[in-house]
C-alpha cells in the first residue's frame, strides 16, 4: 500500500494551494446540494443528527474496524456514546415515523493511527445515511445508482471548469447502470486475501459486492450462511458505501449478539421492538461523502476535502 502524506491545515495552505482547497470546496458544497435534492425528489424525509446516544454502532464484528478509543462519558446520570454510526436510530426511525428517511450523520471513529497514512480514513467523518422500510438491496441499489449517475452528470455541466481546473473533468467515468454485482466469497476464491485491492484496481465502473460477514443489524441467512449486505465500490479507489437488508427478527439478532459478544443491555430498545414486532423490515446505505468527494476530486488523501482535517494520529488546534 502506498503511504499517503497528511493534508496540511488552512493556515499552512500556499497561494495554489489555497485555490485547490477552495475548488474542492465548490465540488463540496455542489455534491451535498445535488445528492440530498435528489433524496428529497425521491420522497425522503431528512432528519437532523444526534452526536451523543446510549445505543450507538457496535462496528463489530467488522474485519474492517479498527477502533483506538470509543468516547464515553456520562451525562446526567447516564453513559452516552459518540456516534459511530446511526444505525440503530434509523432502524427504529424507520419502523415507526419515517419510513423513507436520510441524514448527513457526523460519525465519529478514534481509527488506530498508522491508518493516517491510508488515504482513506479520517476520525471525524459524514455519511449520507439512509434507510428504507419494507424495501430490498436491489432497491438500495437502484436508489444509488441513480443519485450518483445524477451527480456526475449534474457535475460535468454545472461544475466544468472545477473539474478541470483540478485535472477531473475527463478522469469521471458517465456511469452505466444498473452496476454489476460480485459476491465476496467468489471474489476471495479468486484472488485471495487481498481481493479488495484488486477488483478495485481492474474496474472502471462502479460495482457491488455482496455477502460480508459483519455487525449483527446487517441480514444473514442462517440456513444459507450467505448475508444480504453490500458496499459499493469506486473504480481505483475503493470503498465508498455500506449497506443491508436489516435484521429484525428477535431470534436472530439476540444469537447474533451473544454470538459477537455484543453489550446487549446498550441495545435494550431495538430489542424491545424486536420482540414486540415492532421493529419492521428495511434496507439502506451510507456514503461516506468525504470518500465519494475525495473519489470525485482525485484527491490522495481524502482529509483534503475537510477544511478542518481529522487524520488519524493527528490533532491540529481546528
Ligand atoms: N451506515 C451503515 C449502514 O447503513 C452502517 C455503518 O456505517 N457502519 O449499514
Amino acid at each position: 500500500m502506498t503511504l499517503i502524506s497528511p493534508p496540511k491545515s488552512l493556515d499552512q495552505l500556499t497561494g495554489q494551494e489555497i485555490e485547490k482547497k477552495a475548488a474542492i470546496g465548490k465540488i463540496v458544497t455542489y455534491t451535498i446540494g445535488n445528492l440530498t435534492s435528489t433524496y428529497v425528489k425521491e420522497g425522503f424525509q431528512w432528519l437532523l443528527p444526534v452526536v451523543l446516544s446510549q445505543s450507538t454502532d457496535p462496528l463489530w464484528p467488522d474485519p474492517n474496524a479498527s477502533i483506538e478509543t470509543r468516547i464515553e462519558v456520562d451525562i446526567y446520570g447516564k453513559p452516552v456514546r459518540t456516534m459511530s454510526s446511526m444505525i440503530v436510530h434509523k432502524l427504529i426511525a424507520a419502523s415507526t415515523v419515517y419510513p423513507k428517511l436520510f441524514i448527513l450523520a457526523p460519525n465519529i471513529r478514534i481509527e488506530k493511527s498508522d491508518r493516517g497514512k491510508t488515504g482513506k480514513h479520517i476520525y471525524e467523518f459524514t455519511q449520507l445515511d439512509f434507510e428504507i422500510q419494507n424495501a430490498t438491496s436491489q432497491n438500495v441499489f437502484t436508489t444509488v445508482e441513480n443519485a450518483l449517475y445524477l451527480l456526475i452528470e449534474g457535475l460535468k455541466k454545472d461544475m466544468k471548469e472545477t473539474l478541470a481546473a483540478i485535472n477531473r473533468l475527463d478522469a469521471l467515468p458517465t456511469l452505466e447502470l444498473p452496476f454489476k454485482i460480485f459476491d465476496r466469497a467468489d471474489l476471495e476464491a479468486k484472488y485471495g486475501e487481498t481481493w479488495e485491492d484488486d477488483i478495485t484496481s481492474e474496474i472502471t465502473q462502479p460495482v457491488w459486492i455482496t455477502n460480508l460477514p459483519r455487525e449483527f443489524y446487517d441480514f444473514e441467512d442462517f440456513t444459507t450462511g450467505k448475508w444480504d449486505n453490500y458496499d459499493l465500490l469506486m473504480p481505483k479507489f475503493g470503498e465508498v458505501l455500506s449497506g443491508s437488508k436489516r435484521e429484525y427478527d428477535y431470534h436472530k439478532i439476540i444469537k447474533k449478539m451473544e454470538q459477537h459478544g455484543v453489550r446487549k443491555e446498550n441495545y435494550s430498545l431495538i430489542i424491545q421492538m424486536a420482540k414486540e414486532g415492532r421493529l419492521k423490515p428495511s434496507a439502506g446505505a451510507g456514503l461516506g461523502l468525504e470518500r465519494i468527494i475525495a473519489y470525485l476530486t482525485g484527491v490522495k488523501h481524502i482529509a483534503e476535502c475537510q477544511p478542518f482535517p481529522r487524520v488519524p494520529g493527528i490533532v491540529h488546534e481546528l
